[in-house]
């Protein structure tokens, strides 16, 4: 027998225990196992059959690391299959988390019981895929067409006692699942209950599928795999199960082909690799409970709120007392969503606002903080100054950190007598919603510094990713790039509009110039300014276009005017029709003959420039692996998550004809297009950017 699957024989009950963690996922030994398990109670002459998990949890899945390779023998919906067809009774006890292919085991089996605390559901078009084991075909049986639909769409989990009223297991008791799965088994045998298969049900009953095809379609702002799992449950309405098994494994295998399933799967994994570094590795965070935050404006209250809502007390440190009462004023704002949104109880609400939060405008009721984080404005004289206050009052050992978003964190550290308890913790605007945190490390900063810069990360629940020391970091500096190549191509003939429409198609939520006018366009005016008055490069192109707008009083959202009129509302955005005549007079002004962008041209030269900085900033070492890059843009930057990140995206699309193409760009401007020295090793090298991860793991 295969190790992972544990049999024994208990009286007239075989037992089948899965032992394959973490998640017991359901590889091939695990198969293998289901197979010979229950074959051989078939043969030693047991009633029943009890599967359920050791460990945290019931399969939670096939093996995702599978995934992309060729499959191996037994297949899952054949196992599936195998238990269903077996004359025994079969009892699936769940526990933990029964996802995608458990959930489609215990489908197969005739009996299902879960604890109070377990949660199932078919997560697959959340990894580019759809249930492909029989879960589009015998839940419908269990639960009707449209409630499949919208379970299998969403890949949401659902808890027990929701499973249990829907229909989808027979029974909630408490204990463990061996117990419970036991006497569940016994009591079906002593009351000689018949053996029970899922796919000797009707079919459900039709609705209009394809109007529930399109309207998944839509939602998924062009990810199929929801959309494509809809196709698979029409199949169980109106084909025998046979054939709609056979349907499902098409459709199944249709997407597992797709760039969007390699895209999604990175991103699990990414996901998970990212905060695991080898240079952390034994090293212990510092005790971390009380922090203080210096600055209580929307990014000091947003980080504030995160750390109130994740159990740590905050000292909230501004310049005057009606200051800090504006500032108490953001954050209770922040946490009374939260109560709104049921997140939190009343009487935490009030623990948090009362008691775990303090305010002052004195350093040195800083002195006995864990951690303190300055969001003041950003200047460098001024984080100078708060960094000389900290070093004097805050206790030894303490972690400094600033929350920076370009300015260099070594200067900073610099005005320290403790370089080595400094840190850059770059949350995104509203720091309590975005999942980003980027910790920039800095020359001297100590490892178990930079460990509980991860472990805050970790406690505020938010993805972490390690940066080095350069103006903007991972991502910042990556969008200035991208951002100005948005910026040439409208100076060449592009407009805002198309620009944003055609990377809205590509799957971003908004596009750049929305994301301007939501972000102010005040904001890249100053830096616009800054940088002419430090210098520009003779042969940098500048841009003036927003220039204008900023002239005129246009800040975008919040002026209700920017490159769009927002008259109606900031979700009804009309084209400025001011803006094409600001960029045309430009044109003129500098001598530009305009020519047509396709919305392949638009995205192509938008993905190259974010491509070829991003290869920069893995290459100077800014940031460690390829995937870090990858997470930073899918969670900081609204990259569309099936793409997997614009490394991911790189090396589907095939890293020599990239860099063709960003030679050619450079024919027409060799300043802004100079090729990223590791993306020409790449290429020479016939390697890929997934590469690098890997010999990085
Ligand atoms: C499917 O079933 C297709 C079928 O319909 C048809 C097939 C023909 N495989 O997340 P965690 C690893 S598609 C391999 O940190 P948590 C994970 O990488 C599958 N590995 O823990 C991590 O490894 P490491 C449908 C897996 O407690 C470790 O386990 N199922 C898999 O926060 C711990 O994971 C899903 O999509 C897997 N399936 O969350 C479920 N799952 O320690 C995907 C996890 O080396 N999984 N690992 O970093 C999850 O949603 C969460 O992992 C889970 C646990 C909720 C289970």
């Amino acid at each position: 027998m295969s190790d992972a699957i544990q049999y024994e024989k208990h009286g007239d009950i075989a037992i089948l225990a899965a032992n394959n963690p973490p998640v017991n996922a359901l590889g091939k030994a695990v198969r293998d196992g289901l197979l010979e398990g229950i074959a051989r109670a078939e043969q030693d002459g047991v009633k029943a059959v009890l599967i359920y998990g050791e460990g945290r949890t019931y399969f939670a899945g096939a093996d995702i690391k599978e995934f992309g390779k060729t499959p191996l023998e037994p297949y899952l919906p054949d196992v599936c299959t195998r238990i269903e067809s077996s004359p025994l009774i079969v009892v699936s006890a769940m526990h933990g988390t029964a996802l995608g292919g458990g959930l489609e085991i215990a489908l197969g089996s005739h009996y299902r019981i879960a604890v109070p605390s377990a949660r199932m559901g078919l997560p697959e078009v959340l990894i580019g895929v759809m249930p492909g084991a029989g879960g589009t075909q015998r839940l419908p049986r269990l639960i009707g067409a449209e409630k499949s639909i919208e379970v299998i769409t969403s890949g949401r989990q659902i808890g027990a006692k929701e499973a249990l009223e829907l229909g989808i297991i027979d029974r909630i008791a408490e204990g463990n699942p061996r117990q419970i799965g036991l006497a569940y088994a016994r009591e079906l045998i002593d009351q000689g209950a018949p053996r029970r298969a899922v796919s000797e049900m009707p079919g459900p009953e039709p609705i209009d599928f394809d109007a529930a095809y399109e309207a998944t379609l839509q939602k998924g702002r062009g990810q199929i795999s929801p959309a494509t799992a809809v196709r698979g449950v029409q199949a169980a309405a109106e084909l025998p199960f046979d054939e709609g098994m056979k349907r499902e494994r098409e459709l199944f295998t249709y997407l597992m082909n797709t760039d969007q399933r390699a895209g999604l799967i990175h991103a699990f994994f990414s996901e998970r690799a990212v905060g695991k570094l080898p240079e952390l590795e034994g090293v212990e965070p510092r005790p971390l409970s009380a922090i203080g935050v210096i600055g209580g404006g929307t990014m000091g209250a947003g980080i504030a709120t995160a750390a109130l809502l994740n159990g740590l007390s905050v000292t909230m440190l501004e310049m005057s007392p009606e200051a800090a009462e504006a500032a108490k004023g953001r954050i209770s704002g922040n946490l009374s969503g939260a109560l709104k949104r049921g997140k939190i109880s009343q009487a935490e609400f009030e623990e948090m606002t009362e008691k775990a939060l303090s305010l002052t405008t004195s350093y040195d009721d800083l002195g006995q903080v864990d951690l303190v984080i300055e969001a003041v404005f950003e200047e460098m004289s001024v984080k100078k100054e708060v960094f000389t206050k900290l070093d004097a009052v805050c206790k030894p050992g303490a972690v400094l950190a600033t929350n920076t978003s370009y300015l260099n964190v070594d200067e900073i550290a610099a005005v320290t007598s403790r370089p080595e308890d400094v840190i850059g913790l770059h949350f995104f605007s509203p720091a309590h919603v975005m999942k980003l945190l980027e910790v920039v490390v800095a020359d001297k900063t100590a490892p178990d510094v930079v460990a509980t810069g991860f472990a805050l990360g970790k406690q505020l629940k938010k993805i972490s990713v390690r940066a080095g020391v350069c103006d903007g970091f991972i991502g910042n500096r990556i969008l200035a790039t991208y951002r100005t190549a948005a910026d040439h191509m409208i100076l060449d003939g592009a407009t805002p509009f198309q620009i944003d429409e055609a990377l809205e198609e590509f799957g971003f939520a908004m596009g750049p110039y929305a994301v301007s006018d939501l972000a102010g366009l005040d904001i890249g005016w100053a830096v616009r300014k800054s940088k002419r008055a430090e210098g520009l490069h003779p042969k940098a192109r500048d841009v003036e276009f927003a220039d204008r707008l900023c002239e005129q009083g246009h800040f975008g959202q919040k002026t209700g005017k920017g490159y769009y009129d927002y008259a109606a509302g900031p979700r009804s955005r009309v084209p400025n029709p001011d803006v094409p005549g600001l960029i045309e007079a430009e044109r003129a002004a500098k001598g530009i003959t305009p020519h047509e962008f396709t919305k392949e041209e638009i995205v192509r030269r938008y993905m190259a420039a974010m491509v070829n900085e991003a290869a920069k900033v893995v290459g100077e070492g800014i940031a460690r692996r390829p995937l870090d890059v990858d997470m930073t843009l899918l969670f900081g930057y609204g990259f569309p998550r099936y793409h997997g990140g614009p490394l991911k995206w790189a090396d589907l699309q095939g890293l020599p004809e990239l860099l063709a193409d960003i030679k050619r760009y450079a024919e027409e401007d060799d300043y802004f297009w100079q090729p990223a020295p590791l993306l020409e090793q790449l290429v020479a090298e016939g390697r890929t950017f997934d590469d690098l991860n890997k010999e990085a793991a």
